[in-house]
């Protein structure tokens, strides 16, 4: 039975906040469904509503550009002078010191949903690699073992996923034994969600007892990181560092040792790598400073005649793109949560499923309501210090995002078939090529075989020559 009190005083608060719907099917649902839609409602975050409904769901407010925007510094890719030759061999030395003793996690963000791409599952199980089908979950967990037995370190990885995919993604872990690692050193946890709402403002039901909810933004991870208890597991290991990526992107170098130095010898907070823009409107978040704070601007948002805006050589001047890795600071996700902080809220117009006034389940065909998230680079002007390392684009880059056309699977897989060939190139092996320059071969090489470029080298032994039309594994 549910509290007539409990009730009275849900009612009043709903009242208040002009979202009595919620209670609208209260007597068709039974008594264990009452107390879980009075949970659901008092979890939500009645502070922020009539906020969010005023300023980001009845309006799109305009994007909040700050004056006087200006290009940000940056590491580049190569060493420009021995100076920073010099940095770069330290930088490498540091980094690899620090993944050796330990104090460097793994942390995938993989709580979205796979909509754009068709794919019904948690997108880590989406199969990817060129020959073996291997999945972006089995393709990191190699990369992770290869590192910890490289560097005789225990490297633990930290998952993110969110109520659309925890169970699912958790049972999927499960069925691949954690891809070879150890169970305890893999840490699932869910981030939180936000209610979606109609154009009028009213949160949507999803079902009669549920409220419509959607996962809060990757920015979500710096908070669920501190309440699912990682960042204390991290503290008991000795983790330091937290090397954060996007779960769509196969060419993730995740420990890389003169990125974690550079962010190390700089004594920085929060930083990024960046690669070049293809061109003025590529779907990147553009690096900008803003009132001496590194922001970045997200695509949607950067004004065209900034986005074109150009450099006497011609270059971008925002060129800088973001590619959603960064190393993290334990101690900087400690300090923002114990502090209290609140990542700014960007709406998104979507269709979104839900129970209309008489109950009848809807799946709308054009977007009929407005879904908030937080994004985990609005933390960047937090941050006391950040550095921008630049990388290269074929070795670091193929986010998965869509089914066809451009960021899909099919590019993808390309540009792991490219970088595997270019790794083989470098090391003076030839590879037969297409009119077009695109290898006519199939190359796949596993994490255990050569993590970077400079590993294929001393095992030129172990690859057979390659003639057109060969499907190579190198494992
Ligand atoms: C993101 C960046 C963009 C660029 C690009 C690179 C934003 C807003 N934009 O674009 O600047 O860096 O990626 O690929 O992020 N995720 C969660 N929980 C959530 C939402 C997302 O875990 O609540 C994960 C999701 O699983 C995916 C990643 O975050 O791994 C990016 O999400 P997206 O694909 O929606 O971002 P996108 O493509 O708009």
């Amino acid at each position: 039975m549910v509290a007539r009190k409990s009730l009275q005083s849900t009612e009043k608060l709903l009242k208040e906040h002009s979202q009595s719907q919620l209670l609208a099917f209260w007597d068709d649902i039974g008594p264990d469904q009452r107390r879980d839609l009075l949970g659901w409602i008092e979890g939500l975050s009645w502070a922020d509503i009539d906020y969010w409904v005023a300023d980001l769901v009845k309006k799109a407010p305009a994007p909040d550009i700050p004056a006087g925007l200006d290009p940000p510094p940056f590491y580049p890719a190569k060493p420009h002078d021995e100076p920073q030759r010099a940095k770069y061999a330290q930088a490498v030395e540091v980094g690899t010191e620090l993944i050796s003793a330990g104090k460097v996690a793994a942390f995938v963000v993989a709580g979205g949903q796979g909509t754009r791409l068709g794919f019904p599952g948690p997108k880590g199980d989406l199969p990817i690699s060129p020959l073996k089908n291997k999945t972006l979950f089995q393709i990191f967990a190699e990369q992770i073992r290869a590192v910890c037995e490289r560097f005789r370190a225990v490297c633990p990885w930290y998952v993110m996923t969110s109520p659309l995919n925890h169970d699912q993604t958790t049972e999927i872990f499960r069925e691949n034994h954690y891809y070879g690692l150890d169970s305890g050193d893999v840490f699932l946890f869910q981030q939180g969600t936000l209610p979606n709402f109609d154009f009028e403002g009213r949160i949507l039901l999803e079902k009669k007892d549920e409220i419509a909810c959607s996962p809060d933004g990757h920015g979500g991870s710096l908070k669920a990181l501190y309440e699912s208890g990682a960042i204390d597991d991290m503290q008991r290991r000795g983790v330091e560092y937290i090397s954060y990526w996007q779960v769509d992107n196969p060419l993730i170098n995740i420990f890389d040792p003169l990125f974690i130095g550079l962010h190390v010898l700089d004594k920085a907070q929060m930083s990024s790598k960046t690669i070049e823009k293809s061109g003025p409107f590529e779907k990147v978040g553009n690096f900008c400073i803003a009132d001496g704070k590194l922001n970045v601007i997200e695509y949607s948002d950067l004004p065209d005649e900034l986005a074109e805006k150009r450099n006497p050589d011609g270059s971008l001047v925002f060129k800088l793109g973001s590619i959603a890795i960064h190393i993290i600071n334990r101690t900087f996700v400690e300090k923002l949560n114990e502090k209290g902080f609140a990542l700014p809220i960007h709406r998104a117009v979507k269709k979104i499923p839900y129970i209309d006034a008489q109950g009848n389940s809807i799946k709308p065909e054009k977007p009929n309501g407005i879904k908030l998230e937080t994004f985990v680079f609005d933390a960047l002007p937090l941050a006391s210090t950040s550095i921008i390392l630049e990388t290269i684009r074929s070795e670091e880059f193929a986010p998965t995002k869509n089914a066809t056309g451009i960021d899909s699977v099919e590019t993808t897989k390309q540009m792991m078939i490219d970088r595997a060939a270019d790794w083989l190139e470098s090391a003076g092996l030839e590879i037969p090529r297409k009119a077009d320059d695109s290898p006519d071969c199939i190359i796949e090489i596993a994490p255990g075989f050569a993590l970077w470029k400079e590993d294929v080298p001393a095992k030129l032994d172990k690859i057979p020559p390659i003639k057109p039309g060969d499907k190579i594994y190198l494992a």
